[in-house]
């Protein structure tokens, strides 16, 4: 008698509901860097058999990855808001559009993964049958999404995951929150540069919270050409800073690609990173270091975490311009081949994606 094997279901195969944030189609950098979390986490994920579909704003594309794509209005952005601001959802919200569909579906999927930072995934969390992995992707912007997110930390233990432990520490519920990192880098995807021009780098959202003009002060100090990339999110914050700083090297190169990215990222110096605000993570941080570029970052939030000062970048004073042209001076003294070896090992996508799958096993039991 012929036995029929069932050789399709791989043990332990996960079917992965994504949701991404609602402030902007995939693809388009207004979700920083939870665009670079989804795209290689959906990768890793596949890549060991699992099977990932992703909920995302109508316009979202990211590669060759299947994405639902959801009508509606875009969210405000939570950290252009003060502290004590209200719950404010636009008519036709996309965000929910988006949950109302992760409702009737839920049950094809083991588990839901959640990036978005918003008041309402965390309160529907309750009212969903399929356990929903939170990914935090900022620290404390605003005391009601933090009550909310909270709630859940409680009533869903180790449900909550953050990038880092600085960030995990603007929470009051920073204990219960489980540490994943924010993103891990697939080496072949960036190619490693031993001998830079006399250029730096600047990479991410142009937005006030990432401080863009302290890293043009320091290269108009250094006289070192900045590149810089990433999207334009606030455009008069931009257009100041061209006004404070009509002379300085610097050259706009646009919401790059990452094959582009990388190809004009590996040639620099270094990368500066100059958050204002706690970086949960900061991505831009690992690419630096896979291109072989080290990092001179604010010893604030994720970078801080990220850099082992003296050996991948250096860690500087925050909001000190003066550190960081003391650093910038000093990157000749790092090898750049050690900046690539902690891409290809503790930051790589693999390690990365052991993490992510063991949480995601926990919480499907
Ligand atoms: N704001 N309201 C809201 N929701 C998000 O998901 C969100 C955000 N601001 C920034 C953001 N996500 C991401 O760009 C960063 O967390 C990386």
């Amino acid at each position: 008698m012929f036995v029929a094997l069932n050789i399709s279901a791989t043990p332990n195969r996960l079917k992965i509901l994504i949701l991404s944030t609602p402030v902007g189609a995939l693809g388009s950098g207004l979700g920083g860097g939870v665009e670079l979390t989804i795209a290689n986490l959906a990768r890793e994920l596949q890549s060991r058999g699992h099977i990932i579909e992703i909920v995302a704003p109508a316009g979202s594309q990211l590669g060759d990855l299947a994405i639902i794509q959801i009508p509606g209005s875009l969210q405000l952005t939570a950290q252009t808001q003060e502290l004590s601001a209200s719950i404010v959802m636009p008519s036709d919200p996309v965000l929910a559009n988006m949950w109302a569909t992760a409702r009737t579906i839920q049950h094809d999927y083991d588990i839901i993964f959640n990036t978005a930072f918003d008041w309402l995934p965390f309160y529907l969390t309750p009212f969903f049958d399929r356990p929903i992995a939170h990914f935090v992707s900022m620290g404390s912007q605003i005391a009601a999404i933090d009550l909310a997110i909270e709630r859940v930390a409680i009533d869903y233990p180790g449900t909550i995951g953050v990038c880092t432990r600085t960030q995990a520490e603007t929470f009051k519920f920073g204990d219960a929150c489980c540490i994943v990192g924010g993103s891990g880098v697939d080496p072949s995807v960036y190619e490693y540069c031993a001998a830079p021009e006399a250029a730096l780098a600047w990479l991410g959202r142009i937005s006030p919270e990432k401080a863009l003009e302290d890293a043009v002060a320091a290269a108009q100090r250094t006289g070192l050409n900045l590149k810089i990339m990433g999207k334009i999110q606030d455009v008069a914050y931009w257009e100041q800073i061209n006004r404070d700083y009509p002379d300085a090297p610097i050259e706009y190169l646009g919401f790059l690609p990452t094959y582009e990215l990388q190809q004009a990222l590996r040639t620099c110096r270094g990368l500066l990173m100059t958050p204002r605000w706690v970086e949960a993570f900061g991505n831009v941080a690992i690419e630096a270091l896979a291109c072989g570029v080290p990092v001179v970052a604010y010893r604030r939030g994720g970078p801080a975490e990220i850099i082992a000062d003296g050996k991948t970048g250096f860690l500087v004073e925050p909001d000190s311009i003066e550190g960081l042209v003391a650093a910038i001076d000093r990157l000749p003294e790092i090898d750049r081949a050690d900046c690539r070896h902690a891409a290809e090992t503790i930051f790589s996508q693999s390690a990365w994606g052991n993490v992510m799958e063991s949480w995601f096993y926990r919480l499907v039991g």
